[in-house]
């Protein structure tokens, strides 16, 4: 799988998760995740199900967040599991060739989920965050170098990210970058595809 730049999770966006979605859609995104951990199962199956025909024969593949289930009923492009979701061999069972994306905290984290063959990985937070629940400890720049020096599947970077930090990891050699509260907490149509497009610009200027 080649490199796909922004990389869009949906958590409670103040716009609505299906004008998040029909902006990704409008600005080419590679990649729209839906990750809201308190639905009940049957909203969180609808949601996807209209999240899907929104991005349905775009550019945009619509990656489900933790839930095999949810993924195949709602006919996701790719499956996004965590570290305590379960193993990919496992999911797989569920899925079918469904590509699958795995989240990784750190170096060992990142060497092991390459065996299990994921699609992409995603290596953070890079910088402390509150977005998740439970993070992991900020793993830096550092680390996140050493990661896309032997990953040999996409590297998605994420945590912590915002415009006063993100060239730091653009130098440290990222070509994908997640990024939650930023996205999110745009309170206006234009100042969300002011976001995105200022984020899309950034990662896809050469020589960085
Ligand atoms: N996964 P924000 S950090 C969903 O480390 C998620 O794998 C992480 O949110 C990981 O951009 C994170 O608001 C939250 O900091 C990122």
């Amino acid at each position: 799988m080649q490199d796909f730049g922004l990389y869009i999770i949906l958590t409670k966006p103040y716009l609505g998760h299906e004008r998040v979605a029909e902006i990704c859609v409008r600005l080419g995104v590679k990649m729209l995740q839906l990750r809201e951990k308190h639905m009940t199962d049957r909203s969180l199956l609808s949601l996807a199900r209209r999240l899907r025909s929104i991005t349905r024969g775009s550019e945009t593949n619509f990656v489900i967040n933790d839930r095999p289930d949810i993924a195949v009923l709602s006919d996701a492009d790719f499956l996004h599991l965590g570290q305590d979701d379960l193993p990919i061999n496992e999911a797989r069972k569920l899925v079918g060739d469904m590509k699958i994306g795995l989240s990784t905290h750190s170096i060992e984290q990142a060497k092991e989920a390459l065996n299990q063959k994921p699609d992409y990985i995603g290596f953070g937070p890079i910088y402390p965050t509150p977005t998740k629940e439970k993070p992991d400890p900020a793993v830096g720049t550092e680390n996140l170098k050493k990661v896309l020096g032997f990953s040999t599947v996409p590297v998605v970077a994420i945590g912590g990210l915002f415009p006063e930090n993100i060239s730091e990891v653009i130098t440290a050699g990222a070509r994908n970058i997640a990024m939650v509260r930023y996205f999110m907490q745009a309170q206006t149509v234009e100042e969300l595809e002011r976001r995105i497009t200022n984020i899309q610009s950034l990662l896809t200027k050469p020589n960085h």
